[in-house]
């Protein structure tokens, strides 16, 4: 196996009794009419059962005499019609399906029906999963459907066909060959259908302008014509100086009469090829980035002259909230600049808003714009691909991050107004909302990387779907839909994803230190490796204490950006959550924890017994030999190999580094003392050649 089938793997069910209910109650798939969408849920039903039921299922329009799986919408098929009461389908929407045994004239039918076809298709990717994790169906009934209305794929690909932060090879959007299709445009439309993802914006938040013109619109037909028949809707990211790059105009500002004629021009342009066109994603004035602002304008009245020119077509425009002046600015920059704009934002624009406040670190509260734009649709941006949490060489299972963002209650409009509940629109009346994942696939073979990485991927299109999933739901479904059903599998890998972000962020950067990672300077190790010294404007450590005093009484306010109790927790010292703790407050490198010992002695303690983890995780990977196929099973012990040399890094870094600052000894590491230190080695009494690690500073020479 090498990876590509992702968790779309359709391997023979090996329980003979599980087998036999299988063929009875799934061997005979019907479908009656229905467009190109049920002609994919037919398709993948047809491949994905007769894998699993190891005997060729394919799709009939009639139910002979037995029982039979029949998938359908009402209106296109009279068996789905007799067998599910229409009434009963009523507020699925579009997308949402039934998947229920229904047994009538003495025959057992298994039926998965939507008002829609695109419901069929989520609703056959559901019925297959069942197989895959091996749930009976004799007694199936469930109702499904998506919390938001957006779950979209974002790929920082560029025309080059380079990735920016991507870790998985070049881009598979083949620039050169396009319009001319390849059979990976289809999987990889699968693959999103599979989550329930219905929307991809295929280039880079950074962007040139010219996907906006020929020969790219041929070429975007093309892949949109693919992605259609997944239900996926194409996007793309906008330049919003593209009036003047790609026409000479001499301006892009948003009140000229020639600009405000441009766009409406352009899209009439797209839509003339791509019918379906889904909109624009747009990072304005941010990392050197055109817009609005650059003329005197707000975010608002730029993202209302594009979202004005796609209106008729049903189009949308999602508005990054991702601007930042100034290091000093990130944390508070997006509230200062978007909240005056509440309410200013046209009805089909909707403003993307990263999970926390700096940029996708390991550790971050939840940004403090959810909740506060009651007026402005508003979705939350995640980042699957790896960027700051160890690329695709670390083991960073995402998905427990992403819950505790989406679970953390704003309180701004009354108790319960959880991010999960602002972004699902159920706080404020938004029409558009939900959720952007920035990608992790890339040209690799197997999609990701790491074989272990696309874990996050499955994870995110499925919280996409159905915020409520826990972490330990989704790690055990993905697991047994890509490395089988085998109880000892399904427990080791489920553990070492569940266990894996706390892991990283124990060796790399506890109780919310933050930024500590090398900037990015064209390098693969870019926001990789640690660099405690060229960060100092996030950790703020000095010979005194650590931390980032962001309390509205000492600090620099940050924490009034939040609800009153939110504000409160935070700027106690005593109360504030422990992993935040240095990103909120400045202490000594003495002040003492819950647990009675000092920062400074749980930040060398963490160090330490993370980077050991990942040793003893790589080991019982190791254990999985003859339950795990070969190839991935080296694949995935050679990342480990990786990771855990890298982590030693981190340790030894970080470790010399806060001792070197703090000169505060390691209560149980007397050698360590030595060597960072050696002018103090009389003071430790440690024996400097006993140490059993290197200790290297950031620029990786040795102290
Ligand atoms: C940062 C990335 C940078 C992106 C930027 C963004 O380092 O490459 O362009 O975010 O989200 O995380 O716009």
């Amino acid at each position: 196996e090498d990876g590509y089938d992702l968790w779309l793997r359709y391997p023979q069910v090996e329980d003979a009794g599980l087998l036999d209910r299988y063929r009875a109650a799934l061997g005979t798939l019907v479908r009656q009419g229905g467009g190109p969408l049920q002609r994919s849920a037919a398709d993948e039903l047809a491949r994905g059962l007769t894998g699993l039921l190891g005997t060729r299922v394919r799709p009939r329009t009639t139910a002979a005499a037995k029982s039979a799986l029949v998938v359908g919408t009402p209106t296109s098929s009279a068996l789905v019609r007799e067998l599910v009461d229409p009434a009963g389908l009523e507020g699925l929407g579009a997308e949402g399906y039934v998947i229920r045994a229904v047994r009538k004239h003495g025959r057992d039918h298994v039926v998965v029906a939507a008002l829609a076809d695109r419901g069929v298709l989520y609703g056959a990717f559901h019925l297959l999963r069942l197989v895959q994790t091996r749930q009976p169906v004799e007694h199936v009934d469930l109702t499904e459907f998506p919390a938001a209305p957006l779950r979209v794929a974002d790929h920082w690909d560029n025309p080059d066909g380079s990735i920016e932060r991507g870790y998985a090879g070049r881009s598979f959007f083949d620039w050169d060959e396009l319009p001319r299709l390849d059979d990976r445009y289809t999987d990889y439309a699968r693959a999103l259908a599979s989550l329930g993802i219905n929307g991809a914006v295929i280039n880079n938040v950074n962007t040139p302008a010219d996907y906006l013109a020929e020969p790219f619109l041929t070429k975007l037909a093309a892949l949109a014509g693919v992605l259609r028949r997944y239900g996926v809707t194409l996007y793309v990211t906008a330049n919003f100086a593209a009036p003047m790059v790609l026409d000479g105009l001499a301006t892009a500002d948003p009140f000229d009469a020639e600009v405000r004629a441009w766009w409406p021009r352009k899209a009439a342009e797209i839509y003339d090829r791509i019918e379906d066109f889904g909109g624009f994603l747009v990072k304005a004035n941010s990392e050197g980035r055109p817009g609005p602002l650059d003329y005197g304008r707000t975010h608002a009245d730029g993202a209302n002259l594009l979202a004005d020119a796609v209106r008729p077509y049903g189009g949308i425009v999602m508005w990054r909230a991702f601007v930042h002046d100034t290091d000093a600015g990130w944390d508070r920059q997006a509230y200062a600049d978007f909240t005056p704009l509440d309410g200013k934002f046209a009805a089909n624009a909707v403003v993307q808003i990263k999970n926390g406040p700096i940029d996708f670190q390991v550790r971050e509260p939840a940004h403090p714009l959810f909740g506060s734009l009651p007026r402005t649709n508003s979705m939350i941006e995640l980042q699957v691909t790896q960027e700051y949490t160890g690329h695709a060489t670390h083991l960073c299972y995402l998905v427990p991050q992403w819950k505790e963002v989406l679970d953390f209650d704003t309180l701004k409009a009354g108790e319960g107004s959880t991010v999960a509940r602002v972004v699902t629109g159920r706080v404020h009346a938004y029409t558009h909302h939900g959720f952007a994942g920035v990608m992790n696939f890339g040209d690799d073979r197997n999609w990701t990387g790491s074989h272990l990485a696309a874990a996050n991927t499955h994870g995110y299109g499925r919280l996409a779907w159905d915020p409520g999933l826990s972490a330990r739901e989704l790690a055990d479904e993905w697991t047994r839909m890509t490395f089988g059903n085998d109880p000892h599998v399904v427990a080791t890998v489920s553990a070492l994803l569940l266990d894996s972000w706390r892991t990283y962020e124990d060796y790399t950067s506890p109780l919310g230190t933050g930024y500590l990672t090398h900037p990015p300077d064209g390098s693969v190790t870019g926001h990789l490796d640690p660099s405690p010294t060229t960060t100092g404007q996030f950790h703020k450590s000095d010979r005194d204490g650590i931390g980032y005093d962001r309390t509205a009484t000492t600090g620099n306010g940050y924490t009034k950006l939040y609800a009153p109790a939110t504000q409160a927790l935070y700027d106690s010292l005593d109360d504030c959550p422990e992993e935040l703790l240095l990103f909120l407050h400045h202490v000594p490198y003495t002040h003492r924890l819950d647990n009675g010992r000092t920062v400074i002695q749980h930040i060398y303690d963490t160090h330490f017994s993370g980077a050991a983890r990942v040793t003893e995780m790589s080991g019982r990977w190791d254990g999985l030999r003859r339950l795990v196929d070969r190839r991935r099973l080296a694949e995935v012990h050679h990342r480990f190999a990786q990771q855990l040399t890298s982590a030693d890094q981190w340790r030894d870094t970080l470790v010399a580094y806060w001792f070197e600052l703090s000169r505060v000894l390691d209560e149980d590491r007397s050698w360590l003392q030595a060597v960072v230190a050696p002018a103090d080695t009389a003071l430790l009494g440690g024996e400097r050649n006993e140490l059993p690690v290197q200790v290297v500073n950031a620029t990786g020479s040795g102290l």
